[in-house]
């Protein structure tokens, strides 16, 4: 009778990912009010909030003069990098980099580490979590291979589908990704049915 613990992850809601960014999902900026809903939910109930960032090198096999998919996006250091102004992240919040390798895309947090240098997966560990929420950007890239590497650890994922949005490169391509979720294992929920603590 393993004991459950929810946490909550916000995925790369930064600068360059939404409208007037470099690399702007389409409404990206909507899902800032509803995740700082979420955070105020997981916090208030005691729970874990991660946020995972995009934090490329200038040059890096990602961006398309290199050989990647991409205009250059979310540069260690630049304005385009830092978090949305509006997205409240505590103080103490638990802040996992990805990307800074420039030999890969990095687009799960999986792939990133904790200012202390632990693993996502490490310190999930460490803090007891078994079931993980996943919103934020891009639903089709970073929120899909996160919850896809969230599954594969065996953890218990839920896409909060009011809180994600995509980029969509090929119109679809964002809801295949939740569909292919949903197959593997994920559930759904919005701010109208979460149900912490059950
Ligand atoms: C992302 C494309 C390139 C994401 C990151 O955060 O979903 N997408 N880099
Ligand atoms: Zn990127």
């Amino acid at each position: 009778m393993a004991e459950r613990r929810a946490a909550l992850l916000v995925v790369d809601v930064q600068n360059d990912f939404v409208p007037g960014g470099a690399l702007p999902v389409p409404e990206g900026d909507r899902v800032v009010p509803v995740l700082n809903e979420y955070i105020r939910r997981f916090r208030e109930a005691g729970l874990p909030v991660y946020f995972s960032r995009d934090w490329h090198p200038e040059r890096t096999r990602h961006f398309k003069e290199f050989g990647g998919a991409w205009p250059p996006h979310c540069v260690q250091g630049t304005p385009g990098a830092e978090f949305h102004p509006e997205l409240e992240v505590p103080t103490d919040a638990v802040v996992i980099t990805k990307g800074a390798d420039p030999e890969e895309d990095a687009y799960s947090a999986f792939q990133g580490r904790t200012p202390e240098g632990e693993s996502f997966a490490e310190r999930l560990r460490r803090d007891g979590v078994t079931d993980l929420y996943v919103g934020g950007l891009a639903t089709d890239y970073c929120v899909r291979a996160s919850a896809l590497d969230a599954l594969a650890a065996g953890l218990k994922v839920t896409v909060l589908v009011d809180a994600v949005r995509g980029v969509d490169v090929q119109p679809g391509d964002s809801e295949r990704a939740l569909a292919e979720l949903r197959d593997r294992g994920a559930e759904t929920a919005t701010l109208e049915t979460l149900q912490l603590g059950e």
